[in-house]
């Protein structure tokens, strides 16, 4: 048995040497050191030997195995070599080619819509205001000309966090820390975040709003309508047309909905319009006196108007978005598109 283990070694050692690739010598270990190869088959008549021969006769062949093992590694490495050096001397690896693109991030949709809206109005003077996303009951409602029980209190469904503070329903109460705090003449934006009970595919419950306030001597609704309509044209472009509804806000009289035509269409009418031609961007209005007087001004020197924009309503006016959940989700191909 051992002198058949030998041949085997010689005979697999000058089948390694010749090998001329380390695919084929790896197809000769199978042959040779392989579960089901010569050795193993060798090994097996091992069975037959007597119980004293087979310790001895076992580790003879046990050693010739591990050298033709050993003489496989070495073949193996010398192939290895061969070939890395082949491949350098024919490949040439261009250092100066440029590596790959890294991913570009970009800004969320939303951001870049609330940059660009204050962008534009910062223009005219506005300037940027925060106030708190958890407001009391007075100056999300009292304050704003809407006591409790009013009716008008069913215009926004509210989070209440307990009988006297709510999340706040809108950014209108920023009017009130603002006149507040200020001297008139007062001209802020303030963009944030607000809360509604509130969900389908073009209401979420936490959403931005964007409130313009102006307060000054003798304002008028000529003022506002010149304001907003400056606005509409440097966001929607020039073609884009604005149209005032009365409408009802208990903080503003008189009040009014303002809408824009539609700039997917033009005006002609679409999906996204409802095929009505216009889309409505958010309210506004003259400051109640009542409102001015709140916030400790004088309500017979001093006059106002308001607006307030819904952020992801612009957003997808402008850009065709039919689902305002995707703003939310995350999704990379949705958000790169606005890159
Ligand atoms: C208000 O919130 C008033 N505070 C706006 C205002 C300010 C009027 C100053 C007068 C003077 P309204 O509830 O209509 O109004 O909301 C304004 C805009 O927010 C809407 O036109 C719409 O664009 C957006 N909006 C309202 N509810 C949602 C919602 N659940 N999801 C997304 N956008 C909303």
């Amino acid at each position: 048995m051992q002198k058949k283990a030998k041949l085997i070694l010689t005979e697999a050692k000058e089948a390694f040497e010749k090998s001329p690739t380390t695919k084929l010598l790896y197809d000769l270990k199978v042959k040779y050191l392989g579960k089901q190869g010569l050795f193993s088959e060798l090994m097996k008549g091992l069975g037959k030997l007597s119980k004293e021969d087979r310790p001895q006769v076992g580790k003879e062949v046990n050693i010739v195995k591990n050298e033709l093992e050993s003489a496989y590694q070495v073949r193996l490495q010398q192939l290895d070599d061969l070939e890395m050096n082949k491949k350098l001397q024919t490949e040439h690896l261009d250092l100066t080619l440029p590596g790959p693109d890294a991913p570009r991030g970009n800004q969320h949709p939303l951001t870049q819509t609330m940059q660009e809206i204050v962008g534009i109005l910062s223009k005219i003077g506005f300037t940027v205001r925060t106030g708190p996303l958890i407001e009391t009951d007075w100056y999300n409602f009292e304050a704003l000309n809407i006591p409790k029980d009013h009716p008008a209190r069913d215009m926004q469904d509210t989070f209440y966090i307990d009988d006297t503070h709510v999340l706040r329903t809108h950014t209108s109460p920023v009017q009130i820390h603002t006149m507040q705090d200020e001297k008139p003449p007062i001209r802020i934006l303030s963009p944030g975040s607000v809360f509604r009970c509130d969900a389908d595919v073009t209401h979420s419950p936490n959403f931005y709003q964007i409130e313009g306030l102006l307060i000054d001597k003798d304002v008028s609704m000529a003022h506002l309508k010149g304001t907003i309509s400056f606005f509409v044209k440097q966001y929607f472009g020039t073609k884009i047309k604005t149209r005032f509804r009365p409408s009802f806000f208990p903080f503003t009289e008189p009040s009014a909905e303002v809408d824009c035509s539609c700039p997917q269409c033009n005006g002609k009418g679409c999906r996204i319009c409802s095929h009505t031609g216009w889309i409505e961007i958010g309210g506004s209005g003259l400051v109640h006196p009542n409102v001015i007087k709140s916030a400790g001004l004088d309500s017979d020197e001093f006059t106002g108007y308001a607006f307030g924009f819904g952020v992801e309503r612009m957003a997808m006016i402008k850009y065709g978005v039919d689902d305002i959940r995707l703003f939310n989700e995350n999704d990379v191909r949705f958000l790169g598109q606005f890159n």
